[in-house]
């Protein structure tokens, strides 16, 4: 094969908490994510250090974001021109379930996501639909804790049952999870975990995540049972940890970094524990709330595919000495000298896009997909225009990683879709001015402005990129 397969799925992807706004239309309830602040007590909520209800006077720009809501018919008209083959968005469940416990869904919120599911169908671009990006009913996380509490499987599995059938035969693939080791760095963000003083964090964390593992075996069952024809994949924040030498301390620390990540994927891929997991949580203590059942729920609903956001490599040491400086999508790193940093400190490491897709296709022999891959730069609107070649580069170098992990190592993917294909909210910092968008939206930090949507320079070059499937870059 000398280039992608004509059906390789060209893309952008969002993500609901991000840029739907319209926190409090059309009957849906409140989530997890509208209460987490942009400011310096982002961090402290996001990772439920800070209890969210504690704070007055915050800014919360995510509940107006970009306002998607109203104006998802222009964004995908934007995405077809571009040429999108698919499009990523996920669920806000609190538009289908206000408050994730009732037993009928808001026809409203429900009929807001076949739109844009019908839209995308108008324009040929297959949805590809996360139904859970760091996103939970608040009424759940104050009844019952979220996901620490084993009956969050039984309201996830209502969610998924009803988009399940209500799109069938229009949406395909599915993400149950958005990185769903996420869990364990920013456990208020990703899982909607708060804590109480005292609290063994690490075991709630570990706990929430089995039940997570549980509730994504059981969609992936649920989602084949209703239409054989689904395809339902798992997502993780991924990227490699590189010995910081040749030392062998510094290799063994990278295959214990690289084992923190593939812990969830390790068990939506093959179906149970590996034995390093095994071992972590017998040596540190941790009380897993695993029912007997739960071996068998585990083995038969592996996912079909393995998706992952990539942003940047790691480095890995084994003297305690060096320290983390260097940032990336939440986790900290040792400072890689090779490479080059964005304007937010996170490493840029395309032949590490190469490096990662090789890695998880060695382990998992099961089709890939890139959902997640951009540049969060400021960019600057003159005369109508964004000259954005930063992230053509950004994306070119990116692509190209990719193409040779596909043509000339065989990689078996299935498309690639880059971070933020319209401007949105950060999810880290809460920023608007940080953007990926091939569109620029004119929003500031409140996310007040005209919301007026501009074609960036990337925009055009994105569409080349498309139209000759990855050929001219
Ligand atoms: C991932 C999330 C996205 C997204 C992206 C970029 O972790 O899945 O929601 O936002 O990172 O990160 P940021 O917005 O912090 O720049």
């Amino acid at each position: 094969m000398s280039k992608f397969p004509s059906d390789f799925l060209w893309g952008g992807a969002t993500a609901a908490n991000q840029c739907e706004g319209a926190y409090a239309e059309g009957g849906r309830g409140l989530s997890n994510v509208d209460l987490i602040p942009s400011g310096e007590n982002r961090f402290a909520v996001a990772s439920g250090q800070m209890h969210p209800q504690s704070l007055t006077d915050a800014c919360y720009p995510s509940r107006k974001a970009i306002d998607m809501y109203h104006h998802y018919q222009e964004d995908i008209a934007l995405f077809a021109e571009m040429g999108f083959k698919t499009y990523r968005f996920s669920i806000c469940w609190s538009r289908i379930f206000p408050g994730g416990d009732e037993e009928c869904p808001n026809e409203e919120g429900l009929q807001f996501y076949e739109n844009v599911v019908n839209e995308c169908l108008k324009y040929g671009i297959t949805p590809l639909v996360t139904i859970s990006h760091f996103d939970v009913p608040l009424h759940l996380i104050e009844t019952c804790g979220s996901w620490r509490n084993r009956k969050m499987i039984g309201f996830y599995l209502n969610l998924c049952r009803t988009l399940f059938t209500r799109l069938k035969g229009k949406v395909k693939y599915w993400l149950t999870f958005n990185e769903i080791n996420m869990i364990l760095h920013m456990p208020y963000m990703a899982a909607g975990l708060t804590f109480t003083e005292g609290e063994d964090k690490k075991n709630t964390c570990y706990a929430a995540a089995h039940h997570e593992l549980i509730a994504s075996a059981l969609a992936v069952q649920l989602a084949h049972e209703i239409d054989p024809d689904n395809k339902v994949g798992c997502m993780l924040a991924a990227g490699n940890a590189y010995p910081y030498s040749c030392h062998p301390a510094d290799v063994m620390e990278s295959i214990r970094m690289d084992h923190e990540n593939y812990f969830f994927s390790d068990v939506q891929a093959r179906g149970y524990y590996p034995s390093y997991a095994l071992k972590q949580i017998e040596r540190e203590g941790i009380r897993l709330p695993v029912l007997d059942k739960d071996e068998e729920i585990l083995r038969n609903g592996t996912v079909d595919f393995i998706s992952f956001s990539y942003y940047n490599s790691m480095v890995a040491s084994g003297d305690p000495k060096l320290q983390a400086t260097a940032k990336g999508n939440i986790f900290a790193s040792i400072e890689n000298p090779y490479l080059e940093s964005s304007e937010w400190g996170w490493q840029i490491d395309p032949l590490g896009l190469r490096i990662t897709l090789n890695s998880l296709y060695d382990r998992y022999q099961k089709p890939l997909f890139i959902v997640e891959n951009g540049l969060g730069a400021v960019d600057r609107l003159e005369n109508g225009a964004v000259e954005d070649d930063y992230r053509i580069d950004y994306l070119r170098e990116h692509i190209q990683a990719m193409k040779d992990a596909v043509l000339l190592d065989g990689v078996n993917l299935l498309g690639y879709t880059t971070w933020g294909c319209i401007d949105l909210v950060s999810a880290s910092s809460g920023e608007m001015k940080k953007r990926y968008g091939f569109v620029y939206v004119d929003a500031d930090e409140q996310c007040e402005g005209t919301l007026k949507r501009y074609r960036k320079k990337s925009f055009d070059w994105y569409k080349q990129v498309i139209a000759s499937n990855g050929e001219i870059l």
